[in-house]
């Protein structure tokens, strides 16, 4: 995907995701680094981290089969993937060359359960470079039915495409290949391929059969109770409190159809950066045309302690926006308790040829840094300052709550950037705050930029002009809490910059 709305949208959103995944140590290498050590304790970070291993398959195996002659341009001309431990691939020296036009075809044996098909094409480090190809994925079936496609992952934290799916039977499966710009009405530009210097990538396929997934976990029926819950609990890595994202799935056998996941919250995640424990649950979006091929929408999703409290809830039963996905965000968990996901089926999609199924991933971190005062950053005469990251002097990160009248003031230095973008998300993580409202105000007080978030918006606002100012205060309230849920918990990113 090329919008510049959108990659803006998703480079601050990678920035919050990747400040968080710094929460997991920089000894992990994982995070967003692109799914390489196959370890996080996010799935903000990357929903790659549930591969296992995978990442040294490609640079173990040296020889491809996209570059020979490229002559995979068909159904009939498809090239075989190799396989390696259970995971067909791709070399990484393949390409989409010309890639305007070009399109590569592939096939692999496939097992049937959960699998994630993932791209490997940006650099590590910059998932949106201009510099290497925007993959595409399409999935099709033996008979050359399309069943899944993907442009960029759910959530978009690359432009590296990740299919997370569930094949339904053993067999032949084709992949196709292709490059954003050569889909119909991408509307490229010349300068677009002008900037394009690396045009190779490479393709994994991790499957559940195959022994290559981290932590899958099937639903066990019947599991539509508290009581008889499934046990998803994360699968810790070789290091010590750090946690593989667990990929959880099922199936709905009705719209009304209601599923318990339990998992208990480590108490050893490591916590060293001033914020708390939080976990990240995504769920795909279902169709063929961008999606995981399901034939049914996740409807309502809670997070619930087992006292009965509702901590999250994502109510998306009247969301049909293909590409949109029900996620909990940034919900603060207490370490060594036990929850339970509750996971309710939403409508059909007439899109999807494949099950009714639904699939999530879910993953635990230390989120942004907290906020320290809440009571005297009540007033706007004393804002909480915040800091910028470690490394990073163009971005603030913050977790907050927002509890009955509560009202937060933060105070961020411009640092002589002409331009800032922000964006929080708390309804739309599951929080039960209702109108998330942030205001800039400029030293005078004078508010000179308003950002909303509902159900069905998101509170992005970027290209914002700091008018001269050398510091500008931001003010977070809130219209009303959610008589459900509990949960009153934000996070929220501010990003400063020179316009390209
Ligand atoms: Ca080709
Ligand atoms: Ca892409
Ligand atoms: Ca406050
Ligand atoms: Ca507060």
């Amino acid at each position: 995907m090329k919008s510049n709305i959108l990659a803006g949208l998703s480079v601050l959103g990678l920035s919050v995701a990747a400040f968080v995944a710094v929460g997991c140590g920089d000894d992990s290498g994982a995070g967003g680094s692109g799914g390489s050590g196959g370890s996080t304790t996010s799935t903000t970070t990357s929903s790659k981290a549930t591969g296992v291993t995978g990442a040294t398959v490609t640079s173990t195996v040296s020889t491809g089969t996209g570059m020979m002659g490229d002559g995979n341009d068909t159904f009939a001309e498809a090239d075989p993937m190799e396989e390696s431990m259970g995971v067909p691939f791709v070399a990484d020296s393949a390409e989409l060359n010309p890639p305007d036009t070009d399109v590569d075809f592939y096939t692999f044996n496939g097992l049937a359960g959960v699998a994630s098909i993932v791209a490997y094409s940006k650099p590590d480090g910059d998932p949106f470079a201009s510099t290497d190809p925007d993959i595409v994925f399409e999935l099709y079936d033996s008979g050359m039915n399309l069943i899944a496609t993907n442009d960029d992952p759910y959530p978009r934290d690359t432009q590296d495409s990740n299919i997370i799916t569930v094949l339904p039977e053993d067999g032949t499966y084709y992949l196709k290949v292709s490059e954003f710009c050569a889909t119909p009405n991408a509307g490229c530009d010349a300068a677009y391929y002008d900037g394009l210097d690396d045009l190779t990538y490479g393709v994994e396929i991790y499957m559940e059969a195959a022994g290559a997934l981290a932590n899958p976990i099937q639903e066990a029926e019947p599991n539509d109770t508290v009581a008889n819950a499934t046990p998803a609990n994360l699968l810790e890595t070789t290091t010590a409190g750090q946690y593989f994202a667990t990929l959880a799935y099922g199936e709905f056998g009705s719209m009304t159809d209601t599923e318990y996941f339990s998992f208990t919250a480590p108490n050893n995640v490591p916590i060293t950066l001033g914020g708390r424990l939080t976990t990240n649950i995504v769920f795909q979006p279902p169709g063929k045309t961008a999606g995981s091929g399901s034939a049914r929408f996740t409807g309502v999703v809670r997070l619930e302690d087992t006292m009965g409290n509702i901590v999250a809830l994502q109510d998306w039963s009247t969301e049909t926006d293909a590409t949109d996905y029900a996620e909990i965000t940034a919900a603060p968990l207490e370490p060594g308790v036990n929850y339970v996901v509750r996971v309710t089926g939403g409508p059909n999609e007439a899109d999807g040829p494949l099950a009714p199924f639904f699939v999530y991933s879910h993953g635990v971190s230390e989120g942004n840094p907290l906020e320290t005062a809440d009571v005297t950053n009540n007033l706007p005469a004393t804002p909480e300052v915040l800091v910028h990251p470690s490394g990073d002097t163009d971005s603030y990160f913050v977790d907050g709550n927002l509890g009955a009248g509560d009202t937060d003031h933060y105070q961020i230095a411009v640092e002589g950037q002409p331009m800032f973008a922000y964006t929080c998300i708390a309804q739309r993580g599951g929080s039960g705050i209702r109108g998330l409202t942030v205001d800039i105000l400029d030293a005078g007080g004078d508010v000179i930029s308003t950002g909303t978030e509902d159900a069905t918006t998101q509170l992005f606002v970027f290209d914002v002009d700091p008018m001269g100012e050398t510091n500008l205060t931001v003010r977070i309230t809130k219209t009303s809490q959610d008589a459900l849920v509990t949960g009153d918990y934000y996070r929220c990113g501010f990003n400063f910059y020179t316009p390209q």
